[in-house]
């Protein structure tokens, strides 16, 4: 039986009471409970105070088999910002550009005086998988869309990572790249032509988050927008340029984090569940404690604050 954890960026003392009110107890670096294990959904370097001990708790956890730990889109990125870039012109596989360098900067500035450390974690990222599933669930850091996970899955997606994998995932218009991308990062769809709209960080954007647990033509493009959704049109998606189909209900439930959800903890439906209620930026840290039922529960929510 799993309890599935959400994004944790650094956040390890909200980690540590959540653990203890799940009847985790302390053992060594890590923790562990006589029954269960915890499966983290990816993310837990950047912007948090204590990045460090985060991963120290995760990764002993993960090695002395207490739990599962997944990759988030901001381990991967990690990966992708220390691999030089060998083609083309140079530098590294992500950019160092001034917001990859801002969306970083924590985890380096954590380590500074640990470069060592950093690589054994650098090389410990490349053994998170890019999704789980096992017969009752499945769990993502981002979206989980059958054809693109088994895509990877036929790539190698849940060995360790190899540095031909890296590099052929980074390079855009590949379907490794496309697969990568929307397990780790979500799907995004272009608006039509003409509108744009500003995202919380001010930056004005053409392309729009998109619930894909759901069909889009059920929706407008207001209504299918994760975002801010003010200034967009409320005329309907063109199917022709949205694959997105929706999560089915007969499917088994799947868990996943990434999105930055606010409030108090709620099931997206009741096969389909976000554990990411932003942690980050004053939210909760969430946990759902999942024994196997494919009707997920309201009341199976446990969350600490920061
Ligand atoms: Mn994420």
């Amino acid at each position: 039986m799993y309890d599935i954890i959400g994004d944790i960026h650094g956040h390890a003392e909200p980690l540590k009471r959540l653990l203890l009110k799940m009847g985790y107890e302390k053992k060594g670096d890590g923790y562990r409970h006589s029954e269960r294990k915890v499966l983290f959904i990816g993310d837990y370097i950047d912007r948090g105070p204590q990045i460090l001990d985060t991963l120290q708790i995760v990764r002993t956890m993960q090695e002395e088999g207490d739990a599962i730990a997944l990759m988030g889109n901001h381990e991967y990125n990690a990966l992708c910002f220390h691999l030089p870039n060998k083609s083309g012109d140079g530098g590294h596989l992500r950019p160092h550009l001034l917001k990859n360098i801002d969306q970083h900067y924590e985890t380096l500035k954590a380590f500074k005086t640990e470069q060592k450390l950093y690589l054994d974690y650098l090389e410990w990222f490349k053994v998170l998988p890019l999704y789980f599933e096992d017969d009752k669930l499945r769990a993502v850091h981002a979206c989980w869309d059958d054809e693109r996970i088994n895509f990877l899955k036929s790539a190698g997606g849940n060995e360790k990572l190899t540095e031909d994998f890296i590099v052929r995932s980074a390079q855009k218009g590949n379907k490794l790249y496309a697969a990568v991308d929307q397990a780790l990062k979500g799907v995004e769809l272009n608006l039509p032509e003409g509108y744009t709209f500003k995202d919380h960080e001010h930056n004005i954007r053409k392309e729009i988050r998109i619930k894909w647990w759901e069909h889009p033509a059920n929706f407008n493009y207001r209504t299918y927008s994760l975002g801010p959704s003010d200034s967009l049109p409320e005329t309907a998606i063109d199917l022709n340029k949205c694959q997105v189909r929706g999560y089915g209900q007969s499917e088994k439930p799947v868990f996943f984090g990434h999105y930055w959800f606010r409030g108090i903890p709620q099931l997206v439906k009741q096969n389909v569940c976000c554990v990411d209620y932003s942690v980050a930026d004053g939210g909760l840290l969430v946990a759902y404690r999942h024994d196997g039922e494919q009707l997920l529960h309201q009341e199976k929510f446990v969350y600490e604050r920061v």
